[in-house]
């Protein structure tokens, strides 16, 4: 047990000297499980993906016809506003930005935010060029396997730090919406669940925008 936390600290300061462990931050191996209400069940022949709001045609995928989708794989360091960080997640699913470069979603020049809908109507909002960068994701697995139920199965919103991109904003981890359902392109911003709650709109871990 010593020497598991022994190395813990070893691997944290490792982390800290790449420059990746963000200010306030710590390193953990374990994948704590936060939300707000009871984990939903799912039902694949009810369960729907939705696109509205400003885009030149609404969209509503199936769970079969989501799965069609062309996929990617990430990797990623995720920073929880409670202070734990974990490096280098696998993360795979569905690019936002994929799916407007391939015309599945036809953006409004209006569009400038965006709404992730969740069970239950649990919101994050994100600027609309965060959603379009490489590191957000439309998230069904982690590490190999389906998410599971308490992480967000079937799918989820994910953002994290690309260490290949630095250059990219990093929102806390709770800028992802766990069981999302849909997204809302918006010309103004709104505030999330947890946005109205007290954290802070813009979330950069890099700046320790916890709190609003
Ligand atoms: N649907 C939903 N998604 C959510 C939340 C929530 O309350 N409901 N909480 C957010 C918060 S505050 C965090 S820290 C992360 C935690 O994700 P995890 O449970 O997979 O670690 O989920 C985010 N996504
Ligand atoms: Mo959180």
């Amino acid at each position: 047990m010593f020497d598991s936390i022994f190395r813990r600290k070893e691997d944290e300061e490792k982390f800290r000297q790449e420059g990746r462990l963000p200010p306030g931050q710590a390193y953990t191996q374990r994948f704590p499980v936060l939300h707000y209400g009871p984990v939903p069940a799912f039902n694949p022949q009810t369960w729907d993906f939705r696109v509205w709001g400003e885009v030149e045609t609404p969209l509503r995928l199936s769970w079969e016809e989501f799965n069609r989708l062309p996929r990617v794989a990430l990797t990623m360091d995720i920073h929880c506003v409670t202070q734990w960080s974990k490096f280098d997640t696998i993360w795979e699913g569905v690019s936002v930005r994929m799916l407007v470069e391939q015309g599945l979603i036809r953006l409004k020049p209006t569009a400038r935010f965006v709404m992730q809908h969740a069970e239950y109507g649990f919101t994050a909002n994100l600027p609309l060029e965060v959603v379009l960068a490489e590191n957000f994701l439309m998230a069904t697995h982690f590490n190999g396997e389906p998410l599971s139920p308490d992480h967000g199965y079937p799918l989820r919103g994910v953002v994290g730090y690309l260490p290949s991109r630095p250059d990219l904003m990093t929102p806390y981890f709770w800028k992802g919406a766990k069981w999302l359902r849909g997204l809302e392109f918006m010309a103004e911003d709104r505030p999330g669940f947890w946005e109205q709650a007290g954290y802070h709109n813009n979330a950069d871990v890099w700046k320790e925008e916890r709190f609003g």
